[in-house]
């Protein structure tokens, strides 16, 4: 019945759905006879595309004739997630595409369920990354991202018996219908080699292997703006030359396509495995491949928007292009900024390194030392030979600044030094050269920012005063309510009486005079209970398992680490359940019901992490199962953590768990988002979970355990032997032991929570010390849950306090602190 119309539509869903006939049948993907729900995803993908390629090349343009100061946010993650709800929702064409699309007897929700996750992240940093494109985009900024194109994203989540298994996910598998491949844009990038002398002194890298980078581009459409930017994904590709014809017809298929098949590897997965020498060279690799190829993209755009700057212009750099490293992933932007300066455009150091200085600002996201990454200098001067020399003589001028300049300090030279020259591990220590070299180094929060300064660098803090700073994190309010809690959005928007808070959040204060008015708690539980039932459904259809939408939905989700302490919770469980079955029939009747919801993935290699998947569904397995008490309390393992999961459990969530080991947790960015959904959080004070007390109240926050100032001393305490655990933590792990949960071995587990030494570091991450009053909270929690009033006055107050911690606010922040740069709307 629809005619096919070539030109896009944004208005009118009759016009659009000839569009979405027009894509069907002119860029098929499909057999345009079937019009299946996937082909119609594509085909209104590929519609709302054409909406997005108009604002992306008029943005573009516009930057080009204004020429104003422009960021490029480097990182290694981008966890951008599905792109179609949020395409029509930023574009504000949401009402009619869905009309559109139900003339083709489809929901636009149910279409929207086909986009695989763009998943090229692991967590918290990446999907930072991906709400920091969001704000740039909404408020106008010149400002985008560099990332790479992995072909395999975070991997699949299954569990079985086993526990979690790993699977590669394809999300290219049948087209990403956002991104643009750009065959205009390429760059040469060398590794291997070595430095050549010439006569004059001049230093040069050659030989080596030379691959291309190949751009892919994704269009970030603003909310409400006519602005789109751009995040600009790196391929690796070899050249027709490097393939061996000879060979080839020889029968040497391999060794033939050598280079094309290395090619393939800089780009095939995310974070690699790094146990082997192989898997650190390449991760090494692909670290280079982004910071190499994005920087030959930025000095090309300097030079073009202006064609008449010459190389004595370079002081100018500066004042045009700010690049942020995204933890120390893309550290090697530094020494490759100096070599192009240098080696290509014939700066000298002085020069050179004021105008890198000023151009690069790095994030730190970890105090975790196990985090900090660390290159080994053989492996770096063998496949980067020229990028090390300019590493060796940042870190001797370092260490000359400081003799020269602060002979106080001199003794603190081992610690602070860029090169870690210990005879048997010599390093470079990619932190430190982050901080020597960059003009700014922020935290992300209050909390972690102040331990930045008074712990990790402190030492430099003496010598650049004015370093450092803090941004906190923040989350668009977007993605994170108005398209995935559309209800609350609707209630909120009605209470308001407006919608501006999308742009402003700060406006959600104004809900806090309704918090006690009934008409809006009624309102309110309903749009609660509504999401409950989405979220139990979900988990009906992922687990087997039936939830009660009538009980507390407790959630925990996030990577798994000890230091987050998912053991604690599950632990807590356990505690549950035993008291649980000592009860009395009619003392159960009193009992606050709950479902524990745990999710998230553990890293491949991290054998703790992993029994902690298989130690939740082990509970969940025994209790759920338990007529006795699964009326009171259900054990649920949410398989396959992501985006578009989150999305689903974050509106339907009544209680959520911050609960990691104070000072450990840089910021946290889901517990923004929980308390945005009108959820309450039980938490320690750490990250970010500080600041979401302060501004949504101490009475709409359960707080326990050890403060970060105490952490160490405890420690120590510890290891003194003067530790008293809390019964209760005792008797929660000796009915783990006692195999109440089946046959798993988990004692090299627990025993990560006792003593001093042996397999556990005692209780490093102090769950024992914790545990007491974890417990205590959590009965407050019941209390508190038992009220319903109460308990929807804490869940509004939640949202109302949540303004602060819209990444709108942070970007605004990084734009005026850190990078110099202002809005360019398009006209
Ligand atoms: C290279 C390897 C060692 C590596 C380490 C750590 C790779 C990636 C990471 C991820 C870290 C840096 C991360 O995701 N940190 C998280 O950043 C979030 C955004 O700032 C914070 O909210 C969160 O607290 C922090 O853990």
């Amino acid at each position: 019945k629809v005619k096919p119309a070539a030109s896009p539509a944004a208005e009118d869903p009759a016009a659009i759905a000839g569009n979405i006939s027009f894509h069907a049948q002119y860029s098929p993907h499909f057999s345009p006879l079937t019009f299946g729900p996937e082909p119609a995803y594509f085909a209104t993908a590929e519609s709302v595309r054409d909406h997005l390629l108009q604002r992306w090349n008029d943005t573009y343009l516009h930057f080009h004739k204004t020429d104003p100061k422009q960021t490029y946010y480097l990182s290694m993650e981008y966890l951008q997630g599905r792109a179609l709800t949020n395409a029509v929702g930023n574009l504000n064409i949401t009402g009619a595409y869905a009309e559109a699309v139900k003339k083709f007897g489809y929901e636009l929700e149910a279409l929207a369920g086909q986009e695989r996750d763009m998943a090229l992240g692991n967590g918290g940093l990446g999907r930072l990354a991906a709400c920091f494109l969001d704000s740039m985009a909404t408020l106008n900024l010149p400002a985008w991202g560099y990332g790479l194109r992995y072909r395999y994203g975070l991997f699949k989540q299954r569990i079985t018996k086993e526990g979690q298994e790993e699977v590669a996910e394809d999300w290219l598998e049948k087209f990403s219908p956002w991104e643009i491949v750009r065959h205009d844009i390429v760059y040469p990038v060398r590794f291997f080699g070595h430095v050549e002398i010439s006569p004059d002194g001049k230093r040069k890298a050659v030989g080596g292997e030379v691959l291309n980078a190949l751009a892919y581009d994704v269009p970030i459409p603003g909310y409400k703006t006519k602005n789109a930017i751009s995040l600009r994904l790196w391929d690796a590709k070899a050249s027709a030359e490097d393939f061996n014809l000879f060979q080839f017809n020889d029968g040497q298929y391999e060794s033939a396509a050598q280079l094309h098949s290395r090619a393939q590897q800089i780009c095939a997965v995310l974070y690699p495995g790094d146990a082997t020498e192989e898997g650190k060279l390449l991760r090494l690799k692909q670290q280079f491949f982004l910071c190499s190829a994005s920087l030959q993209d930025i000095i090309f755009r300097f030079k073009e928007r202006k064609p008449d700057r010459v190389s004595g212009k370079w002081s100018e750099f500066p004042s045009k292009v700010a690049v942020q490293m995204n933890d120390t992933h893309p550290t090697l932007a530094i020494p490759e900024l100096m070599r192009i300066l240098m080696d290509e455009e014939g700066l000298g150091w002085d020069e050179a390194w004021d105008v890198t200085n000023k151009t690069v600002a790095y994030t730190n996201h970890t105090v975790l030392p196990e985090a900090l990454e660390k290159w080994s200098q053989a492996v770096m001067r063998k496949l980067l030979p020229r990028q090390m020399e300019i590493i060796e003589e940042i870190d001797k001028r370092f260490r000359e600044l400081v003799i020269s300049t602060r002979k106080d300090m001199e003794g603190k030279l081992d610690s602070m030094s860029v090169l870690d020259n210990s005879p048997q591990k010599p390093v470079v220590r990619m932190a430190n050269l982050c901080v020597v070299a960059a003009h700014t180094v922020n935290g992300v929060a209050e909390l972690h920012s102040n331990i930045l300064k008074e712990e990790l660098f402190a030492d430099y803090l003496s010598i650049w005063p004015n370093k450092f700073q803090n941004k906190t994190n923040g989350i668009t309010p977007r993605r994170w309510l108005r398209f995935c809690n559309p209800e609350l959005s609707e209630i909120v928007t009605k209470w308001l009486k407006t919608d501006q808070w999308t742009s402003n959040l700060d406006l959600l204060t104004g809900l806090r005079k309704f918090a006690d008015d009934e008409k809006l708690h009624a309102e309110w539980a309903a749009a609660k209970l509504a999401s409950k039932k989405r979220l139990a459904k979900h988990v009906l259809d992922v687990t087997g398992v039936t939830i009660d939408p009538n009980s507390l939905f407790d959630i925990q989700i996030k990577r798994i680490h000890e230091y987050k302490r998912q053991l604690m919770n599950i632990l807590g469980a356990v505690y549950r359940y035993k008291k649980l079955k000592e009860m009395s029939a009619e003392e159960k009747q009193k009992v606050t019901p709950r479902t524990v919801m745990v999710g998230g993935k553990a890293f491949a290699t991290y054998t703790n992490a992993k029994r902690i998947v298989k130690l939740v569904t082990d509970v969940g397995a025994v209790v759920n199962n338990d007529p006795d008490v699964n009326k009171y309390l259900k054990v649920v393992f949410i398989p396959n953590y992501n985006v578009s999961v989150a999305e689903v459990l974050i509106p339907g969530s009544e209680l959520s768990q911050h609960i990691s080991t104070a000072g450990m947790e840089a910021s946290g960015t889901s517990n923004m988002k929980f308390s945005l959904n009108g959820c309450v959080i039980i938490g320690t004070l750490d990250g970010a979970n500080v600041e979401i007390r302060e501004e949504v109240g101490q009475d709409n926050f359960f707080l326990f355990g050890a403060k970060a100032d105490q952490v160490a001393g405890l420690r120590k305490e510890r290891e003194n032997g003067l530790f008293k655990p809390d019964p209760r933590f005792e008797e929660a792990k000796q009915f783990v032991r006692s195999g109440a949960f089946g046959t798993y071995d988990y004692t090299p587990l627990l025993d990560s929570l006792e003593g001093n030494s042996g397999f556990g570091r005692g209780d490093y991450f102090l769950v024992g010390y914790d545990f007491p009053s974890y417990i205590d909270a959590q009965a407050r929690v019941d209390e508190a849950y038992k009220d319903k009033k109460r308990w929807i006055k804490m869940s509004i107050l939640n949202t109302a306090g949540s303004g602060k911690f819209s990444s709108d606010r942070t970007i605004a922040q990084y734009a005026k602190e850190i990078w110099g740069i202002t809005a360019s709307p398009v006209p």
